[in-house]
């Protein structure tokens, strides 16, 4: 048979939507679920024909995240458990939105040319998840379908998953290990526990972490690692199944968007509690207290966003670091932390952010912990690319994603050689970091892992979430989408800090900035809404909002 009919054959139950045009973006492809089918389907074929070409196991995540429960999406995990290498984003638009003049056989056809990939000469696999949504079941369908329509390639139904838990099994899976989602479950549970084992002794929590689930899939994975690991004490809110509405007025991007509390928290009756907001497919999170403010009667709110997460790794990280290693001071006059390990040799640890990233985090981390600090355009993508050259790269995006990579050859020191260090603190230190490496999800950034690495430093510190938020103080900022008839008139560079496609723009920037004390400000082309997106950051909220405003009416 040939392979080719048999794909066209296959699509024809799946004919796309007209006049619709999809484009894989940063997220993949998003939209309102009942368009998708279509997509779906041809992703499922683009998924097999990965797995042919790289001859490895490809994932298929069906969420949209954060987005309304109406809305589904569908992304590509390759085979190192990360986002789909970018020169085939190019490929999956041409796939989504071939029709009548670039007909769907035609354009895989001249891929596989292209790619060199011969169906039916070998065999592949491609393993499946859902998140929660109402559109998730018929959209699986679909998928599995377009995986199967490719001959030799098969499609492993996971069932229902948090994000990073199937980009995690498509890692280990690829690296011989089982990659059940037991074993996800217990490969983090024994990582915590020895942490803790590894921990001062006599520490425990400071009370019940409260976690806002969005209603989603979190709720349940999260009370199933609650049982298994019995040493974590949760409050689990939001969990859907009452029929709430999933990611309305709850979860990671609405707490850390709007600044506000989610559904079923009360700012009186939850004061001071320690509190965590997942998103709707449980890749993100952020903290968050309700506390008196000085110059307010009534409580607020204090968010401890990505960045401030980022922070709390890092110290902890550098910490275990300079237990284990000679630090020295590489440049004169500059604290740089350049540790050295006799036998390794230098350790990089690099720290990723976006322009985003409260600029009190970045001089934080520069400052006060003498570490590097780079800056990549927005996308999980690019900052992933860029801590995975460090020996130990954390990469956070302010709205919660983000994780902690570590290089094979460290991974593999600490556990050959960090047991022969002289001093007992460096070997534990080394043993600690072993168990980080477990611990933090390796793919992509995880809400599940997120929080036990969070619990775990604060029991070290012996910190309440007040006392971890003093590490730096926020400057205030500001965030508005503008719309413009055309955004893509708009191109950046140096990490979209600076507008490049219109000189004239950049230059009406920085003379408003340079108004204002601690002024920053940028904007930059949304890649998933059609807006432009304007960031301001000043030394008094009044000021980041004005900066903000202005910066607004210039785009206009
Ligand atoms: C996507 C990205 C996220 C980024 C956001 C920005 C991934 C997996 N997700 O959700 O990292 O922060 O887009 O959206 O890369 P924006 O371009 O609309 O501001
Ligand atoms: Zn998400």
């Amino acid at each position: 048979l040939d392979p080719l009919s048999v794909l066209r054959d296959a699509a024809a139950e799946f004919p796309p939507p007209p006049g619709k045009k999809f484009s894989y973006g940063t997220a993949g492809f998003r939209t309102d679920g009942s368009l998708l089918h279509s997509t779906v389907f041809r992703t499922g074929v683009l998924a097999a024909l990965r797995s042919l070409k790289t001859e490895k196991v490809i994932g298929l995540m069906i969420t949209a995240s954060h987005n309304q429960e109406a809305d589904n999406g569908i992304k590509v995990a390759d085979p190192d458990g990360g986002m789909l290498t970018m020169d085939w984003e190019e490929y999956a638009d041409i796939v989504a939105n071939a029709g009548e003049s670039n007909p769907l056989s035609k354009a895989l056809e001249e891929m596989m040319n292209r790619e060199d990939i011969h169906v039916g000469s070998s065999s592949g696999k491609v393993l499946l998840a859902r998140d929660t949504r109402r559109s998730g079941p018929s959209l699986l369908e679909a998928a599995r379908k377009g995986i199967e329509a490719v001959q030799g390639v098969i499609a492993e139904d996971k069932g229902i998953l948090t994000t990073p838990q199937l980009h995690w099994m498509v890692r280990a899976t690829n690296k011989g290990s089982v990659g059940s989602e037991s074993d996800y479950f217990d490969t983090l549970s024994r990582a915590f526990r020895l942490l803790l084992d590894l921990g001062p002794s006599g520490v425990s929590e400071k009370g019940t972490l409260i976690v806002d689930c969005s209603n989603g899939v979190g709720a349940g994975k999260l009370t199933y690692l609650q049982e298994t690991l019995k040493d974590l004490d949760m409050e689990i809110r939001n969990a859907g199944r009452d029929g709430e509405v999933l990611n309305y007025l709850v979860g990671a991007d609405f707490v850390q968007k709007e600044k506000v509390l989610p559904q079923n928290f009360d700012a009186t009756r939850d004061l001071g509690r320690r509190c965590v907001s997942i998103d709707g497919d449980a890749d993100r999170l952020v903290y968050f207290y309700t506390g008196q403010s000085v110059n307010e009667s009534k409580p607020v709110l204090h968010l401890l966003d990505g960045d401030k997460i980022m922070a709390l790794f890092a110290s902890f990280i550098a910490d275990q670091l300079r237990s284990i290693v000679i630090v020295t001071d590489s440049a004169v006059g500059h604290e740089t932390f350049a540790p050295l390990i006799p036998g390794y040799g230098a350790v990089k640890f690099g720290i990723v952010q976006t322009a985003y990233a409260n600029g009190a985090s970045t001089r934080y981390l520069q400052q006060n912990l003498g570490l590097e600090v780079v800056l990549t355009p927005t996308g999980v993508k690019y900052l992933h690319e860029k801590a995975a050259a460090y020996d130990i790269g954390i990469y956070f995006e302010a709205n919660g994603h983000g994780t902690i990579l570590f290089k094979e050859s460290f991974v593999h020191w600490l556990k050959e050689d960090g047991d022969s260090l002289p001093a007992v603190e460096g070997r534990m230190a080394a043993k600690r970091l072993g168990a980080v490496s477990e611990l933090v999800n390796q793919a992509v950034g995880d809400a599940l892992s997120g929080i036990l690495m969070v619990e775990l430093i604060l029991r070290y510190q012996g910190w309440s979430i007040e006392e971890w938020d003093t590490i730096y103080t926020d400057l205030p900022s500001r965030q508005l989408k503008v719309k413009v008839v055309d955004r893509s008139v708009i191109t950046t560079t140096a990490a979209e800090t600076r507008v490049k496609s219109i000189p004239e723009l950049q230059e009406a920037i920085d003379n408003e900035v340079a108004k204002y004390e601690a002024g920053r400000a940028f904007v930059r082309p949304s890649g998933t809404e059609d807006v432009v997106r304007v960031y301001a950051e000043a030394a008094t909220q009044e000021l980041a909002d004005k900066l903000a405003r202005e910066v607004g009416l210039l785009v206009h």
